[in-house]
């Protein structure tokens, strides 16, 4: 095929743009890669093995894992254990920050915070569903095991994100912070080739995505910014159109390509919010800015938030610049009474 880029090619064509590189953070990438590859696998055939329902045991969100929830987490520590660039790994799927305590990972200089099957209550009814991955340089000594701190950095302190969406087609979406760059998985050469270069989200749109069963326990502002979507004719583009399919990276996903925005605002049940800041929203935000949107809290930048613990939540605004702007200018006209 001509011009076809493999992503293990552009991976390390890219590792030019790094002067320093040592190649590290190209072969942690690869090994995201793999086990991107070694999930896709099982999602597409989770109807015909046993792995389909719940397995009766809780993470620490109180969810109900999936089987597919625990495969993937398993599959993606494996696989960043296996390579000796990632000192400890942060998923939804652990209570606390896993410790690579291999000697060689000591060395490492990289941590990785995960969702490592994002929209599990997607799985069983066959709707899209998503990795999240998010890479920082440690703080704490090379040669040491890693510390919470390593784990607890701003947003933009992101070295690398992205996520893999398990669509009609299974897509890898990430960043270095040179760029946006996606690549659709051929199955039946096994890569990944790159189909979406230099990714940029439109500065405005019309597709809003938020779960309206919530309305009542909105923030004003929020209900305002709905309203105003519904009843506003904009006269250079076609009208606002509701599409919420309760994956974030599904949502996510298309509002990039097409432009929109994606909200989960605080609501009375979730007074923080229902998104977990450092391996939803902070991978999100790095890929957005880079991509030419915006991400914020509703009022500050979803890449400044100091975190102060692992499963820490916030509301979430995410998408087209100026949708991004429109809904904080709501939400600051009309502060909550
Ligand atoms: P709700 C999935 O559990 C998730 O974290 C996101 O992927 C999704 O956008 C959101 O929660 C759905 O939440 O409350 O609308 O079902």
């Amino acid at each position: 095929m001509s011009g076809m880029r493999t992503l293990g090619e552009f991976i390390v064509e890219k590792q030019a743009d790094f002067p320093h590189a040592s190649g590290d953070l190209s072969s942690l990438l690869s090994s995201i890669r793999l086990a991107a590859k070694i999930v896709n696998r099982e999602i597409n055939k989770a109807g015909l093995a046993d792995i389909i329902g719940a397995v009766g045991t809780d993470n620490v969100q109180g969810e109900a894992q999936q089987k597919l929830d625990l495969y993937a987490n398993e599959k993606f520590k494996a696989a960043l254990e296996a390579r000796d660039q990632v000192c400890g790994v942060a998923s939804e799927e652990e209570d606390e920050a896993v410790a690579f305590n291999k000697a060689l990972n000591q060395d490492a200089k990289y941590v990785v915070l995960m969702d490592p099957l994002d929209g599990s209550s997607n799985i069983d009814v066959n709707v899209a569903i998503g990795t999240i991955f998010s890479i920082y340089r440690r703080v704490s000594p090379i040669g040491t095991p890693p510390v919470e701190a390593d784990f607890l950095q701003p947003g933009h302190k992101q070295v690398a994100a992205g996520y893999v969406i398990y669509g009609s087609s299974t897509m890898l979406v990430y960043t270095t912070g040179h760029g946006v760059n996606g690549f659709t998985y051929d199955p039946s050469l096994g890569t990944f080739c790159l189909s979406h270069e230099n990714m940029m989200i439109p500065k405005k749109g019309t597709i809003y995505s938020i779960n309206e069963g919530n309305y009542i326990r909105f923030p004003l502002g929020v209900k305002k910014y709905i309203k105003y979507c519904q009843e506003n004719e904009p006269q250079d583009q076609r009208p606002y159109t509701s599409r919420y399919i309760g994956s974030l990276v599904a949502d996510f996903h298309r509002n990039l390509l097409k432009g929109g925005i994606y909200l989960y605002p605080s609501t009375l049940s979730h007074p923080e919010g229902k998104l977990r800041l450092l391996y939803e929203c902070n991978p999100m935000a790095f890929l957005i800015e880079q991509a030419g949107g915006l991400a914020s809290d509703g009022q500050r930048r979803i890449l400044d938030l100091v975190p102060t613990e692992l499963h820490q939540r916030t509301p979430f605004f995410v998408g087209s610049s100026e949708m991004v702007n429109k809904v904080e200018e709501y939400l600051e006209t009309y502060p909550d009474q």
